[in-house]
């Protein structure tokens, strides 16, 4: 049976930091190689934000944004064979396709099968959008465009994980969870007894505490702007708290002056360019690496003395914690199901999606790790 138009509600995004508005969609049906999948609950992650702030060189709109979600396939267009309807998925925005030149050299988790249209809103085969309202085209987000009753993604973007999950909760292995974890596991490859300082407590930072914790870190040193993040943080396994606004000298000093010279590794996940220089400069001469988790706003620049690396430090980045979505995704599912992982915990607030402004008003205040909207 060919799958139909179907008609849905969604919340558009029409211009920079206007309020979204709840719209009827028109989603077209999954061409060859697409998924149209019903999405049930969908949690903001501040890179949501950041788009929606018009800060994003990629941000395209109108645009239906979201990207840390969970749902059920309702159709798939031809030649799809990794899903059906009715499978239980989580979307992903960085892709897997497993024969591209990224998934075959063993070395990273980006796949270049799909990105060049999920950067510019569109889907691959025909370059078009399978979303309008009253025939005006809105443009995909990330390839997963979330905040939406239905969306159409590529096949090589969708993880099928067990029915049995709650996918109220799994809908955070889209994102911040796995970034986090993967962070310390993947990119990192934190050893036990390492000094770790982590920049940024909020879900993805609290992740990595995670992470490092299940690693066997010594110390997790955590900074935050806001103390009211260290008592939370103490549950995901931050050992020390530091506010830079309390110091008085820069918190790279106040860092390495703690530790005998400096963390075995750090990382930024706030997505401040001198936060991440102060986040390199407080890792230990010789070996300290600093990871760039957090997404900075296009035109800004990230510098230090080359000295720094001259004399062993390691700059690196990560997206999606160095995780290969499609075969990983339902191993992080199965994990949190083996209680191996939180996921609960990073949950602070409910909402639904016709109240999604008040979710990213909730994102500015302090007492908000995931609003999770039931879709
Ligand atoms: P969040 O807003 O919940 O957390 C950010 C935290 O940083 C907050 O607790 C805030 O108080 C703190 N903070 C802000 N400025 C600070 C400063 N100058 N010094 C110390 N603390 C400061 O955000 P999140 O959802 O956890 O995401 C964190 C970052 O990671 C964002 O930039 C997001 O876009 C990025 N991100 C990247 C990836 C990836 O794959 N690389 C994935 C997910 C999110
Ligand atoms: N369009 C942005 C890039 C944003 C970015 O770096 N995104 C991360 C994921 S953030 C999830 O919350 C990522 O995976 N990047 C790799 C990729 O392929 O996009 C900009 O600033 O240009
Ligand atoms: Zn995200
Ligand atoms: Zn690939």
């Amino acid at each position: 049976v060919l799958a139909q138009l179907c008609m849905c509600e969604a919340a558009v995004a029409w211009e920079p930091n206007k309020p979204l508005t709840i719209e009827d969609v028109q989603v077209a049906p999954p061409q060859a190689g697409e998924v149209r999948v019903k999405i049930l609950f969908t949690a903001l992650c501040h890179t949501d934000a950041y788009t929606w702030s018009g800060k994003d060189p990629e941000g395209l709109f109108p645009c239906i944004l979201g990207h840390e979600a969970a749902g059920i396939v309702e159709s798939v267009g031809e030649g799809v064979t990794n899903v059906q309807t009715g499978d239980h998925v989580i979307p992903c925005y960085q892709a897997e396709c497993g024969e591209c030149k990224f998934c075959k050299s063993g070395k990273t988790n980006l796949c270049g099968k799909v990105r060049s249209a999920t950067g510019v809103g569109v889907m691959l085969s025909d370059r078009k959008s399978r979303f309008s309202v009253n025939g005006k085209t809105i443009y995909h987000f990330m390839g997963t465009s979330t905040f939406s009753q239905y969306t159409v993604v590529h096949d090589v973007s969708v993880a099928k994980i067990d029915p049995k999950a709650p996918l109220e909760k799994v809908c955070l292995l889209g994102c911040g969870v796995p970034t986090g974890l993967g962070a310390v596991w993947n990119t990192a490859k934190v050893e036990p007894g390492s000094i770790v300082a982590i920049f940024g407590l909020g879900t993805v930072g609290l992740a990595v505490a995670e992470g490092a914790k299940a690693a066997g870190a010594s110390r997790i040193i955590g900074v935050d702007l806001d103390s009211k993040k260290f008592d939370i943080a103490k549950n995901f396994g931050v050992t020390e708290f530091i506010n830079p606004k309390e110091q008085e000298k820069p918190i790279q000093q106040v860092i390495v002056d703690l530790t005998d010279g400096g963390v075995d590794y750090s990382f930024e996940c706030i997505g401040n360019v001198s936060v991440m220089r102060a986040a390199l400069e407080c890792c230990h001469k010789g070996w300290g690496t600093s990871v760039i988790v957090g997404v900075a706003a296009s035109g800004q620049e990230i510098s230090t003395r080359p000295f720094q690396l001259v004399t062993g430090r390691v700059w690196k980045g990560t997206a999606f914690g160095g995780f290969k979505s499609r075969s990983q995704v339902p191993m992080l599912v199965d994990k949190y199901l083996n209680k191996e992982i939180k996921i609960d915990e990073y949950i602070t607030h409910n909402l639904t999606l016709a109240e999604i402004n008040k979710a990213f008003d909730l994102m500015h205040e302090g007492g908000c790790l995931r609003c999770v909207l039931s879709v």
